[in-house]
């Protein structure tokens, strides 16, 4: 489990030249800012294969901005949460590369190939952490700033790692690295369960500093004690079923000695 902490990648070994990536956005009424969004990520993304929103069941125009801007949009009758929408978009991915990105405008599409060059060919995942780069002034309130630290304290003391920014939305991971049907986020324990995931299949995560800006209109759909809740038992859950498999794994290989 191989965390290395904000270094930015330089040197030779960068994010390999042609390897094709697929941006999946979960986007629930975010009809003012996902056509900028979708336009961002298409100007800053080397490689870029597809852009995939996924709309499930916004009020707003969500679907025929983030069209219009040239994303292919999936779009889900009930509104279930951010967990599911990046499932069902995930599915559809055919990138070598998934990357993610909130479509409320607050993450900076400028940084992406920040991201993509610390993802050289040992790394599984990149993070873009906000607390090694900045919330600018509104961007979080001081208890989901607290929350998102305690939260990520217990997940390095489960996991034995040095994360800095548990919730982060706007990564890249190595779809090699992501098996969809072992996700079952439905909604913000997504991030947490990316990371578990990757770990449990030996990845190498990696954190680059972002900039956070405010949301710039609407409101965070964010609940802090549940959506806190419930990203807190995904990654107990998530810890207890790699010990069910060590436990499973080293049975078999004792039912190998006796025979
Ligand atoms: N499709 C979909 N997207 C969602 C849902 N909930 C949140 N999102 C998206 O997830 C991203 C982050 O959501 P937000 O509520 O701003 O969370 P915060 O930035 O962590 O406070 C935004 O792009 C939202 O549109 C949902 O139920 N469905
Ligand atoms: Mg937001």
């Amino acid at each position: 489990m191989g965390i290395r902490k904000g270094r930015k990648t330089t040197g030779a070994a960068t994010f390999v030249a042609g390897t094709s990536v697929s941006f999946v956005i979960a986007a629930f009424n975010e009809g003012p800012m996902v056509g900028r969004v979708v336009e961002g990520v298409r100007a800053h993304t080397p490689g870029l294969a597809e852009v995939i929103v996924v709309d499930d069941g916004s009020s707003d125009d969500t679907t025929e901005v983030a069209e219009l801007a040239g994303a292919r949009v999936i779009r889900l009758g009930l509104n279930r949460g951010k967990g599911e929408a990046l499932r069902a978009g995930i599915r559809e991915a055919v990138g070598e590369v998934l990357m993610f990105i909130d479509a409320d405008g607050q993450d900076d599409p400028a940084e992406i190939p920040s991201l993509l060059r610390a993802l050289t060919p040992g790394v599984t995942m990149v993070v873009g952490s906000r607390f090694l780069g900045v919330f600018l002034e509104g961007s979080v309130t001081p208890l989901h700033r607290l929350g998102n630290q305690f939260l990520t304290r217990a997940f390095n003391l489960l996991y034995g790692t040095s994360l800095t920014d548990l919730e982060a939305g706007f990564r890249a991971i190595r779809s090699s690295a992501l098996h969809v049907l072992d996700m079952k986020a439905v909604r913000y324990e997504v991030e947490a369960e990316f990371t578990l995931l990757v770990l449990r299949s030996g990845g190498r995560v990696v954190e680059v500093p972002v900039t956070r800006a405010p949301r710039p209109y609407g409101r965070s759909a964010f609940r802090s004690f549940r959506d806190g809740s419930r990203i807190l038992a995904r990654m107990v859950v998530g810890r207890l079923e790699t010990m069910r498999m060590s436990v499973r794994a080293i049975r078999s290989v004792a039912e190998d000695d006796v025979r």
